[in-house]
């Protein structure tokens, strides 16, 4: 039997990292049961690759998208579990994309960040319901209703409280629910509903009581139910409760939960121990109860756009588990047991195992991932729960499963049926900015490396490998440092290819300091058939970007027609190769204006290695100016952070060339809502190359840039030596 899609709940954990989500999965997880059991069918293997690793077997940090399926009042909750830290961006994408509500968990210690407000604003445009869980309420710092106060400052309206915690003396931990009254104790023996209802009797809760109930009834349809409640008569529980669902499916209301752990259960502040992971902790129910009781069901959540394979833009559907398959690749990663694995959503018709598919990737060419279309066939379809994988006997739409074996599909691709291909639009995905050079250890690893380099670009959409072509040198372009280690340590670990981090070579040029005069002889006659070239040039730089330019002067057949190309190639050989340092030669002008030739021993190679010598020789006479590449870059930052990322640019030896101020998103988060300002600038290469870490740090995490090469310009003296090479 196959779960039916209204059964099913897709939501995304977000937040800063080290916020709690990867331990709340381990508390919800041990709160709620595995999903039913479609079969007794079921695989125990490892899947820490895409399921939810066990608590002694996974970093610290997460560093990938994690799913995790469980079961609460006979649904399925697909919980994905997102890496907070900004490097694992590509992963967080991906979990939205797969998800239909988010949940923000939130520390009552370190509140809300600047890229957590971001995301929200990012949510709010699109209208994704979301809820927020408040979490590490054991530190003696934590307050709940601060952290209350901090989220509603920081999202807006609509952020209101649903449950209050009380921690009394011994640690337990007592909720009070803020719609119904009801309260639930969380102690040493567990969880426990408590018949008595609070009846408001406390001023703070009753006055929480009030704001909720005028929170719904203000995002209500139905209109009397405010007259009612101007007239002093409570609403019925019920009716609020089937109110604030519609209010939070429709992203327009956003409850607050607490959950954590009872301070019995071993707070690890201060002590750095890891929370014994199979605790339910508190709050753990009423989270479940929400996620299936205010997130919407998938069919309720508006399909992505779909196109044709001719481009022509399709009706996507309504998500019908009968109707055309569409399913996207959500993340594909090799599992040393199980192989190839691929995290699927389906948003129409039903996936089954053993069922040929389409697999279709388009649109990310200039990321790297060239098109491709291919049909191929499914392995099995599983659920991960914890580590383990539960066989399904099909996905309908609305489902989320790990497929095996789809041995051609990379992260982003989308899979249709073999006669109706379709495409989803590729994701938009920040840049890869922080480059990384690399080198193989050994002649082994460096066998190895290419293969495994491919197969983690296929996995990886954030990452970009590149063969410099001048430098020669392999460059990773990754989202940041830890981004760049999980990398390299996947390519030690999974595909045993050692590589070492080296400098990398920023790739300069030189042009004429003064115009010169060079005079290229070749003349060798001692004997056999000889070689003579004689040339003059008159040789000038030229302004930056305007590359070579070769005038013939020769009058009175100085030199034959026929070398005069001759010395041009030898002339541009010369300026490859480079005079002084070995850097390309750029921006001149070569005026050849007189030469000599001999009837017998004149060939095109005497007049290429004369041209080539005359250029060394005006070079030594002119003198260089070494060039460096200059980046074209655009910044985009909140209006606050413009005059610290100017003067940072500034010491940069950039230049500011203009600002543009963007206006900000409809239904941004109000503390986020300032409105950013793209400063555009120059600035050489080689002071851009950590960037990507710097503007983080600079802009509180909510900054962004592009950089485009912008030519080449001279690089100050005093700086040529040490970057010369
Ligand atoms: N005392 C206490 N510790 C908590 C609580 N929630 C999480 N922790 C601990 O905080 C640390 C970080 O928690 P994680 O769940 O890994 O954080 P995360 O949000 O998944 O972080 P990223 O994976 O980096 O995004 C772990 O040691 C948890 O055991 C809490 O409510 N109270
Ligand atoms: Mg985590």
């Amino acid at each position: 039997m196959s779960t039916a899609s209204c059964d099913v709940r897709n939501v995304v954990l977000v937040g800063h990292t080290g916020a709690g989500k990867t331990a709340l999965v381990d508390r919800l997880l041990a709160t709620a049961g595995p999903p039913e059991r479609q079969n007794d069918d079921h695989q125990l293997v490892h899947t820490s690759y895409v399921g939810h690793a066990d608590p002694d077997h996974r970093p610290s940090r997460s560093v990938g998208l994690s799913l995790c399926s469980v079961s609460h009042r006979g649904l399925t909750i697909n919980l994905l579990d997102t890496p907070g830290y900004p490097d694992f961006i590509g992963e967080l994408r991906a979990g939205l994309r797969a998800a239909d509500a988010a949940l923000f968990v939130i520390s009552a210690v370190d509140g809300v960040d600047g890229a957590t407000g971001l995301l929200w604003t990012e949510c709010a445009e699109v209208g994704m319901p979301r809820a927020i869980a408040i979490t590490h309420l054991d530190h003696a710092r934590a307050d709940f209703t601060a952290a209350v106060e901090e989220c509603q400052r920081a999202f807006g309206t609509g952020v209101l409280p649903a449950w209050l915690p009380h921690r009394t003396a011994d640690g337990t931990v007592r909720l009070t629910g803020l719609l119904t009254g009801r309260t639930v104790e969380y102690g040493p023996g567990g969880r426990r509903e408590s018949t008595a209802e609070s009846g408001w009797s406390d001023v703070h809760h009753a006055a929480a009581h009030a704001a909720l109930v005028e929170g719904i009834i203000a995002e209500s349809e139905d209109e009397t139910l405010l007259d009612r409640y101007l007239s002093g008569v409570d609403p019925d529980p019920d009716l609020l409760l089937a109110d604030l669902e519609t209010a939070v499916a429709r992203g327009t209301f956003f409850p607050v939960l607490p959950v954590g752990l009872r301070t019995d259960q071993g707070a690890n502040h201060g002590t750095g121990e890891r929370i014994p992971a199979r605790t339910g902790g508190f709050g753990s129910t009423e989270l479940l109860d929400l996620l299936v009781q205010g997130f919407p069901a998938p069919a309720e959540h508006p399909l992505p756009a779909l196109t044709r394979p001719d481009g022509t833009v399709c009706d996507p559907g309504t998500g019908d588990p009968a109707g055309p398959l569409v399913a996207e690749v959500v993340k594909t990663t090799t599992d040393p047991y199980v192989g190839r694995m691929s995290v699927v959503r389906v948003f129409s018709g039903t996936l089954r195992p053993d069922d040929p598919v389409h697999v279709s990737g388009h649109g990310r060419a200039t990321a790297g991932h060239a098109d491709h279309d291919d049909d191929e066939r499914v392995g099995a379809l599983s659920r991960p729960y914890g580590s383990a994988l539960h066989s399904m006997p099909d996905c309908p739409a609305g489902g989320i499963c790990v497929v095996t074996k789809l041995a051609t599909a990379e992260t982003g691709d989308t899979l249709s049926s073999l006669d109706d291909p379709r495409h989803l639009p590729a994701w938009t995905m920040p840049e890869p900015l922080l480059p990384v050079a690399i080198r193989a250890r050994g002649r082994a690893d460096e066998d190895r490396l290419s293969t495994a380099l491919s197969r983690l670009a296929v996995e990886d959409p954030t990452l970009r490998v590149v063969q410099d072509p001048e430098t020669a040198q392999l460059v990773l372009w990754s989202m940041g440092e830890a981004h760049a280690d999980a990398v390299l340590e996947r390519l030690a670990q999974r595909y045993g290819a050692t590589v070492d981090r080296v400098a990398a070579i920023i790739p300069l040029r030189e042009t004429l300091r003064a115009p010169a005069h060079g005079l290229g002889r070749q003349v060798k006659q001692s004997g056999g058939h000889g070689q003579y070239a004689v040339c003059q040039l008159e040789v000038e730089p030229l302004p930056p970007g305007s590359g070579f330019e070769f005038v013939d002067e020769i009058v009175g057949g100085a030199i034959p027609r026929s070398f005069i190309p001759s010395v041009e190639k030898g002339v541009r050989a010369q300026m490859a190769q480079g005079v002084r340092a070995g850097h390309p030669l750029t921006d001149l002008r070569v005026r050849l204006v007189d030469g000599r030739s001999h009837s017998v021993d004149s060939s095109d190679l005497a007049f290429q290695i004369a041209g080539g010598l005359a250029l060394r020789d005006a070079v030594r006479s002119g003198g260089v100016v070494v060039l460096e590449p200059v980046l074209a870059v655009d910044v985009s930052v909140p209006d606050e952070f413009v005059g610290t990322v100017v003067s940072d640019l500034s010491t940069r030896r950039g230049r500011v060339v203009g600002m543009d101020p963007v206006p900000s998103a409809p239904g941004s988060a109000p503390s986020f809502a300032a409105t950013r300002t793209v400063v555009h600038a120059e600035v050489p290469e080689s002071e851009m190359s950590r960037y990507a870490i710097e503007l983080r740090s600079l802009s509180h995490g909510t900054g962004s840039f592009h950089r485009e090469p912008h030519g080449f310009e001279p690089m100050p003296p005093q700086l040529t030596d040490s970057l010369s090479g």
